[in-house]
């Protein structure tokens, strides 16, 4: 059974995390991702956030799944020709450096047109074009800029950045829809095309249920928001703590257990479909013949008193246990997993979401594997490369080098 992408040959030029997000996604589905890394140097997240000394960091490792590193400086002379070669010889090039990086290693869009016009150029930049398009952008900065930190936190309170990494890894993902739609279009036009994606977009799109709230402010005040009825609207959307961002309200509320365990809260959802089963399964059948209670708009001004009475039960019970019980009366609710949690769930283990891998340096890491999943091709992750550990094989089979040239390249340092 081949690899969706099986056949594609990617010029990775990514570092840190959105653009080698993108690339491993694309290295899952069977391309052939070719990191190319500065000589002796390489990404620089290989060092950061180091757990062990002198071996490439797991940033490094859960990002750079099933790609070959090649060293090579297109800066140097011979750099710059084998660069160019590699330009002709791949479909895609994806690249994530600051405004202007890939122009000054001298290859301007045009010139990588000219050299293979069927090649798809793929970008994320922080910014899109305007008055911030040449700012370098890190996942705070996008979160901040994109709409995120404004509408996330507790009321009243400081903004607040999620641990979701929405403008890296967010943007990561978008840019490989781009990409896939630029391949398929080539089936077409045979030419290829810029694909850019700004961190500040993606997270915006992410956060496009706030900017409908946005303009429902306009018509009154966000019946949903814990803001109301007795709290105040400004003119710009409010952080609503842990309020459902859907049409159905929703809380965090404690379980047995939270006075020790951080993670002993779940999330639970009042949907209207199945709240009668909810509030006789936290006794509160008064509930469903009492018209102060029994209709969704009676209950959403007191909504911090359904929730306090949901909690009063919840807090009788472990989160597992009321999952349990909830989800045969199809009552939506989430419980708070720690990672830890994540880490040895079983399904995900078994599903290939959570992927134990096995690494020359650091021995067995675990990982996250591909969570899109396709019937006919299923990914499989391996091991991150080591710094330059696929050069010479790249530079012989593709490059088409031989010792002698190889040998005088490293020399230069192009390599
Ligand atoms: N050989 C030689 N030089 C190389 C090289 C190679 N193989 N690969 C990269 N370089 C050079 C580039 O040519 C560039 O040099 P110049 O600036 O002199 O032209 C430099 O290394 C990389 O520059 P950078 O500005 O991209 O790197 P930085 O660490 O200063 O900034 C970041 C990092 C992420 C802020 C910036 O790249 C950026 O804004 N990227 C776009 C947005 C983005 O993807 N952010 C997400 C990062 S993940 O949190």
């Amino acid at each position: 059974m081949g690899k969706a992408l099986e056949g594609i040959r990617i010029l990775d030029m990514t570092h840190v995390q959105s653009g080698p997000t993108c690339t491993q996604i694309l290295a899952w589905f069977g391309a052939d991702v070719i990191k190319i890394e500065r000589p002796g140097v390489g990404d620089p997240t290989r060092g950061q956030l180091r757990d062990i000394p002198d071996v490439d960091s797991l940033y490094f490792t859960m990002l750079n799944a099933n790609k070959r590193s090649v060293t090579l400086n297109p800066k140097t002379e011979a750099g710059n020709k084998i660069f160019a070669k590699l330009i002709a010889e791949c479909d895609v090039m994806v690249e994530n450096f600051a405004p202007g990086a890939i122009d000054r290693m001298g290859f301007p869009w045009e010139k990588i047109q000219e050299i293979n016009p069927r090649m798809i150029y793929a970008s994320v930049k922080g910014f899109g074009p305007g008055p911030y398009a040449n700012c370098k952008v890190y996942e705070n900065v996008a979160q901040c800029t994109g709409g995120a930190a404004s509408t996330t936190g507790e009321i009243d309170r400081v903004p607040m950045v999620t641990g979701a990494q929405i403008g890296d890894t967010g943007t990561g993902i978008h840019l490989v829809a781009g990409i896939l739609a630029a391949l398929l279009h080539r089936e077409k036009s045979g030419r290829g095309q810029r694909v850019e994606c700004a961190m500040q977009d993606a997270v915006l799109n992410l956060c496009r249920v706030k900017l409908r709230d946005q303009q429902r402010l306009a018509h009154g005040p966000l019946t949903e928001y814990p803001q109301y009825p007795n709290g105040e609207f400004g003119d710009a959307v409010p952080r609503a703590g842990n309020a459902s961002g859907g049409g159905h309200p929703g809380w965090i509320v404690k379980c047995k257990g939270w006075e020790t365990d951080p993670d002993s809260y779940i999330y639970m959802i009042t949907q209207v479909a199945s709240f009668p089963a909810l509030a006789k399964v936290i006794g509160h059948e008064d509930w469903l013949d009492d018209p102060d209670w029994n209709t969704p708009e009676a209950r959403v001004p007191k909504l911090d008193l359904v929730f306090a009475e949901i909690e009063k039960w919840t807090m009788t019970k472990d989160k597992m246990e009321i999952m349990d019980i909830l989800n045969p009366l199809s009552v939506p609710c989430g419980p708070i997993l720690s990672m830890k949690e994540l880490a040895n769930e079983e399904s995900l283990r078994q599903t290939g979401t959570v992927v134990e891998v096995d690494h020359p340096e650091r021995g067995k890491y675990l990982t996250v594997g591909n969570p899109i999943k396709l019937s006919d091709s299923p990914s499989d992750v391996q091991r991150s490369p080591l710094l330059g550990e696929h050069t010479e094989e790249v530079l012989k089979t593709i490059v088409g080098l031989d010792d002698k040239e190889i040998a005088a390249a490293r020399q230069q340092g192009a390599i």
